[in-house]
């Protein structure tokens, strides 16, 4: 088998103060944190998308990377190096967990018969490569928005044609993630939206969304698949506006479609952030309503409103995250996902050893911080303390809806007196927060 990256060690701890770049200052994958090791919080996946398919082109430009994987004419054997490349990349890094598309593993081909035999194909090596080296799928997906057949979307096609193309395609990605052992299988909206009202009908593509995901739900149990399904809203991007915006859009479409018991959300930073919300707000959402699943793990840049996809690499931003999620319970089938690719111009293969390495080393810290902030149950024992009035006679009387408005109305006028509001203290949360990142 070709090294595609021999001049790379296998990645290792090595302590906060080691001076080696290709070393991990702060994941210890078997450290215990909160009663698990971290690599057990953490799952943390590479995706194949990013740093095995993408060549380096953006709007303007051409491909900037070379994959040496692709330097080969047989078509499946070009897909067979690249599954080659993954490996061997996630091996060194030390992590357990890949994501892909359908056709990131296998080539499209050219007819149904085709994708079909590519992908059971490369479904047969990967699952080989998976038990000799003790790797996971987190999640599998299907690619239902590159082909031009999709430009106005996949389930909520005008063409009912083009539905039951993107049907094919699921149903055959989420029998490989089954077959693979996943975890997970994600349902990203990609072109579920649209460009311009004047020729939409919003209604109808919604109903048609709605019956789409709800056969995926069947299907899904129909295959006795046990992983989670996951739905990752992005509020635009490719289309001016998507149906699965932010989490508490797709809570409405779940609701509206009666499949909340079906799934769960695929949260992503830089969605979020298009989205307008700050990462841990859409998180909290999520969790207070019993909707947190998976983690897409990256970061925008501030000044341009875009999907830059980049690596996480703030401690302060990262640590608000976890904590969110580890004071929540974690996660159970879902993990961290690096979607997430380097720049353009970071064209050495190299280039995604350190951003993956230092970007793991962010969220390992992170998790560090969480811990302490749930251990010393500052932020918690100030949060039951705001809202201890609800355990009283009034409060529980209220919200188990045994008193009325006029019920109410009377307290206050018998009870004539003013509330002083006690202080909200975010500084000193703040501060508690920055004291638990600072820790050594
Ligand atoms: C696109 C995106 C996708 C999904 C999987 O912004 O995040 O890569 O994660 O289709
Ligand atoms: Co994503």
């Amino acid at each position: 088998m070709v090294s595609y990256f021999n001049e790379i060690d296998k990645i290792n701890f090595a302590g906060p103060d080691t001076e080696k770049q290709l070393a991990y200052r702060y994941y210890d994958a078997n450290r215990m944190v909160l009663n698990k090791t971290m690599a057990e919080h953490l799952k943390i996946a590479v995706c194949y998308w990013h740093s095995f398919c993408w060549h380096g082109g953006d709007a303007f430009g051409a491909a900037t990377r070379n994959l040496p994987w692709e330097a080969e004419s047989n078509i499946l054997k070009r897909y067979e190096n690249k599954l080659d490349a993954a490996i061997e990349f996630v091996t060194k890094l030390g992590v357990k967990y890949l994501t892909f598309h359908d056709i990131d593993l296998a080539p499209e081909g050219n007819s149904p018969q085709e994708y079909q035999y590519n992908l059971n194909h490369m479904v047969d090596k990967l699952g080989q490569k998976l038990n000799d080296n003790k790797l996971q799928v987190l999640w599998g997906t299907a690619n239902a928005f590159s082909h031009p057949r999709y430009m106005s979307g996949a389930a909520t096609n005008p063409n009912p044609e083009i539905f039951a193309r993107a049907a094919f395609q699921v149903k055959n990605a989420l029998t490989a993630t089954k077959n693979l052992g996943g975890l997970g299988y994600v349902l990203w909206g990609g072109r579920e939206g649209y460009d311009t009202t004047l020729n939409t009908n919003i209604a109808q593509e919604l109903e048609q969304l709605g019956r789409f995901l709800t056969l995926v739900a069947e299907y899904k149990h129909k295959i006795g698949f046990k992983g989670s399904l996951y739905i990752e809203p992005k509020p635009c991007e490719p289309t001016k506006r998507q149906y699965d915006f932010d989490a508490a859009t797709v809570y409405a479409l779940l609701q509206k479609f009666d499949l909340v018991q079906e799934y769960k959300l695929n949260l992503e930073a830089n969605h979020a952030t298009l989205a307008g919300h700050s990462f841990t707000d859409e998180i909290a959402y999520a969790c207070a309503n019993n909707l947190l699943g998976s983690i897409d793990i990256n970061r925008g840049d501030a000044q341009n409103g875009w999907d830059t996809d980049q690596f996480p690499n703030s401690v302060e931003e990262m640590a608000l995250v976890l904590y969110e999620i580890f004071r929540h319970g974690g996660l159970t089938n879902g993990g961290f996902n690096f979607d997430a690719k380097v720049r353009r111009q970071s064209n050495s293969l190299h280039d995604m050893f350190y951003a993956h390495v230092g970007a793991i080393d962010v969220l390992a810290k992170s998790l560090l911080a969480a811990e302490e902030l749930i251990v010393n149950k500052r932020l918690s024992d100030n949060i039951s303390s705001r809202y201890s009035g609800w355990q009283t006679s009034l409060g529980s009387n209220i919200l188990q809806g045994k008193v009325s408005l006029e019920d109410l109305a009377k307290f206050v006028v018998e009870n004539n007196k003013e509330v002083n509001p006690p202080s909200g203290q975010q500084e000193l949360c703040e501060n508690i927060v920055n004291q638990a990142i600072w820790k050594k």
